[in-house]
């Protein structure tokens, strides 16, 4: 069993306050995270680290920048985040190990993610838990664009051949317009109307985003917050369960 688990940035940080981890919601999940006893991979979301640096410079998934200091900056907020999330998770025992999407990823002109995971397979059938992030990528004719966490979990999903995928966000589901939480979605035009945007600064684009993504999985996928993380790990359906 591979478990594809994605900690969103508003979870393991404070958002509305620069460049600050939420310590206690990060060791609550790594605590949480320590049960799993099957194949793991962690993504986690940029949250006060990444997005602030993005916005600052005006780059998203489709404006990128030629500007090293910009990539710099960006991918230096996310490296620093990733590894106080690796702390975490090895202060609890699990065998948390970086991987930074920037050093392997890239996008050709037409915006075609490339994402190498071979050795990621490897990562994982020798018991390490490789931890990824939301980054900057290079982008064919476009400099360098944000990759989202999102876009991470549905590339390792597919190419890992995952069983389950979890996404622990500020919300216990995906919420209808009455901001309950719909238990299950299989086509986003049933939930168009009901997905707003993210009030923090979030450069790619929150709820529907999101479940626009998850949507193309071929393994099912739970949105849940933090207090839905035991259960997801414990094999029941938190949140909402997307496709
Ligand atoms: O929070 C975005 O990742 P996300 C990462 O998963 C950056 O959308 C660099 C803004």
């Amino acid at each position: 069993m591979t478990t594809v688990l994605k900690l969103g940035g508003s979870v393991v940080t404070d958002k509305d306050v620069p460049e600050t981890v939420d310590e206690r919601n990060l060791s609550r999940a790594a605590d949480a995270i320590a049960a799993v006893d099957e194949d793991l991979v962690v993504i986690h979301g940029g949250g006060s680290f990444g997005h602030p640096y993005a916005a600052e410079h005006g780059v998203s998934t489709t404006d990128g920048t030629h500007d090293p200091v910009a990539v710099r900056a960006i991918h230096g907020a996310m490296k620093e985040l990733n590894g106080a999330v690796v702390d975490a998770l090895a202060a609890a025992e699990v065998p948390a190990v970086p991987v930074h999407p920037f050093s392997v990823a890239s996008r050709d002109s037409a915006g075609e993610l490339s994402l190498p995971t071979d050795q990621l397979a490897t990562m994982l059938s020798e018991g390490f838990a490789p931890v990824l992030h939301g980054d900057v990528v290079v982008h064919e004719s476009a400099g360098a664009t944000v990759i989202s966490g999102d876009e991470i979990v549905v590339a390792l999903a597919d190419a890992l051949d995952a069983d389950r995928v979890g996404v622990c966000s500020a919300v216990p589901g995906v919420y209808d317009a009455e901001e309950n939480v719909i238990d299950r979605i299989d086509s986003f035009d049933d939930v168009a109307n009901a997905l707003g945007g993210s009030d923090a600064t979030d450069v790619t684009g929150g709820m529907a985003a999101k479940v626009r993504e998850l949507l193309g999985l071929d393994a099912p996928a739970y949105i849940f917050d933090i207090d839905g993380l035991d259960g997801f790990i414990a094999g029941e359906n938190p949140g909402t369960r997307i496709g």
